[in-house]
Parts: structure tokens; sequence; C-alpha cells
């Protein structure tokens, strides 16, 4: 029934052109390939955020109890990414059909909605920010302020990116363009703040912490500014290529941006741990300065 009805919209789809809210992947067909590179990076999204979760949720003994709502932060961002992420890929999967007389994926009765996205990373950019609070030393009066800061500009950012993306097909380098450098602003705002706050942090962070926060704060900066390179995509072309590679690069953000920021940020927390006597059967070598990494040698 579906894909009889989709097969019956005429070729051009003029209803198209006259959508003021409308995203990439519905104004192109997709060869098979390029739709199962889609469904396919999809699934890994949210399979691999189901994934941390069970490793947050069986991780959390590893910090001392002080660090633990972090590592609940973790928990609580994996699943609504992997939730939203599901979400997003099944409003993929239900929105086209295939289309045996032109072998190509087209519409079906239902259109694509991009919009999960942004709306996960409502609840995850927020919390995201201010997880690394917990490992850092902030004194306790300016704690709320620092949440209010970038809190607020982290969700003022999405905001304003949610709105962009709407124009991504009818006007993408003029609405698109400047709702993006207006969610700029926020961003920098932000950036200049956990940049600043985490620069201090290498300071004082004991042992192995240091190090750790040293690497979050680059891969910090390259995740992040990857999230405005998949953005800024359907500037440069409205093909089914470019959706594919909007998509990977999602992905690969969100993989470092919330599944590998977090684990690092648990080493740190773990580092933090072991330096304040917290017994952390396996990872003792984390309070040292230069630890080594552990070498396992078996028997022969
Ligand atoms: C937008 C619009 C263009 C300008 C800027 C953007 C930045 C987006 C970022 C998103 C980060 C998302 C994360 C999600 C985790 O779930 C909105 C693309 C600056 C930085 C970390």
């Amino acid at each position: 029934m579906r894909s009889e009805r989709s097969l019956r919209l005429p070729p051009s789809l003029p209803w198209k052109a006259a959508s003021v809210m409308w995203n990439l992947e519905n104004a192109v067909t997709f060869s098979p390939v390029q739709f199962d590179l889609i469904s396919n990076i999809l699934t890994i999204g949210y399979a691999a955020h189901f994934a941390g979760l069970a490793y947050f949720v069986l991780s959390r003994k590893n910090v001392a109890p002080r660090y633990r709502a972090m590592t609940t932060m973790s928990v609580v961002v994996m699943l609504s990414a992997a939730l939203l992420l599901l979400r997003l890929d099944l409003s993929f999967t239900n929105a086209f059909v295939f289309d045996p007389a032109s072998g190509q994926y087209v519409l079906g009765d239902a259109t694509f909605s991009h919009g999960y996205r942004y709306l996960n990373w409502l609840i995850d950019v927020p919390l995201l920010l201010t997880q690394s609070f917990f490992v850092l030393n902030i004194a306790k009066r300016d704690l709320w302020g620092y949440r209010f800061k970038l809190g607020g500009a982290g969700a003022l950012m999405v905001v304003l990116g949610y709105v962009g993306q709407f124009f991504e097909v009818v006007d993408p380098l003029g609405a698109l363009l400047w709702w993006g450098i207006a969610a700029t602003v926020p961003f920098i705002y932000f950036t200049a703040i956990f940049w600043r706050l985490t620069g201090e942090a290498v300071g004082y962070l004991p042992g192995q912490a240091a190090k750790t926060m040293k690497q979050i704060r680059v891969l910090f900066m390259f995740s992040w500014n990857l999230y405005i390179v998949a953005y800024v995509v359907p500037m440069f072309s409205i093909s089914a290529n470019a959706a594919v590679t909007r998509t990977y690069l999602f992905t690969i953000a969100d993989v470092l941006s919330k599944i590998i920021y977090g684990v690092l940020l648990g080493k740190v927390a773990t580092a933090r741990s072991v330096a304040e006597g917290f017994e952390v059967d396996g990872y003792e070598y984390l309070a040292e300065d230069d630890a080594p990494t552990p070498v396992v040698t078996s028997r022969s």
C-alpha cells in the first residue's frame, strides 16, 4: 500500500519545493547502497550508545562515591542518545520505500525528520558541558553560576541550530547560514569558559588525571567542531551523497563527544579517586605521575 502511494506521486514532486520546513534527505532519492550506508551508520549510532550505557553502569564502582554523580550523567546521556538516535533511524527507514521501477529509495507516505538529532542535543549538550565540573576544583559559590552559563549557552546554541536546519534545502546560503552564525555566538562563549576551566585543571590534577584532561580538551575541540562541519554540508551540495556524508560526520562526532569523552572523564575520576586513597582494584597505577600502561604477560 505504502509504496503504491509513493509511486503515484508526480515525478517532479512540485510540493517539495513549496515546503519551507524541509530536510536534505527528503529532497533526494537514494540508491540501495546509499540507503544502506545511512541506515547502517544510524544503527551503529544507537547501538554504540546502548553499549556505552552498559559500560557506564558497570564502571560506576570504579570511582569514589563523590564522583558517581558524574558517571550517572554519562548514563543519562547514553540513554537519551540511544533512544533518540533509534527514533531517528526509524524516521529514516519509515520515510523511504524502494521503488522497483527506478531502482531507487523514494519518499513514501511519511517524511524524514532530522530534528530528532537536535532534540537529543538539547538534553545532552548542557549535561556534557557541566559533567566535567565533578572532576574539577570549582569553588562552591561559583558552581551554579557556571552551570547556568554553560547549560544556558549550550541550549541556546542548539535551539538556534534547530531553527536553521529547517531551511537547509530552501535557503542554505541564507537562513541556514545566518541561524548557524547566530548559534556560533553561544558556542564560542561556552567553549572559552570550558577551555579556561579545563586548562586550569591540567595544572592542579594529580598524575594521570592531568594527562587525560589534556586529551579531553583536544577531543572536545575536534568533536564539537565536527558538528559544525556536518551542519554546513547542505551549503555545498543538496544530493544523496551529501546526506550520506553528513550522517557519517554526525555519527562520528556523537561517538567521540559523548562515549569517548565520557570514558575519558571516567578515567580522570578513577585517577582522582585512587590518588585520594579510594581503592580500585587494577587501577592503582593511575595514581603515579609517569605511569606506564600495565603490561600483562602470559606464562608460556
Ligand atoms: C550548530 C549550528 C551551526 C553553528 C554551531 C553548531 C554547533 C553544534 C554543536 C553541537 C554539539 C552537539 C553535541 C551533542 C551531544 O549529544 C548547532 C551545528 C556552532 C557544537 C555535543
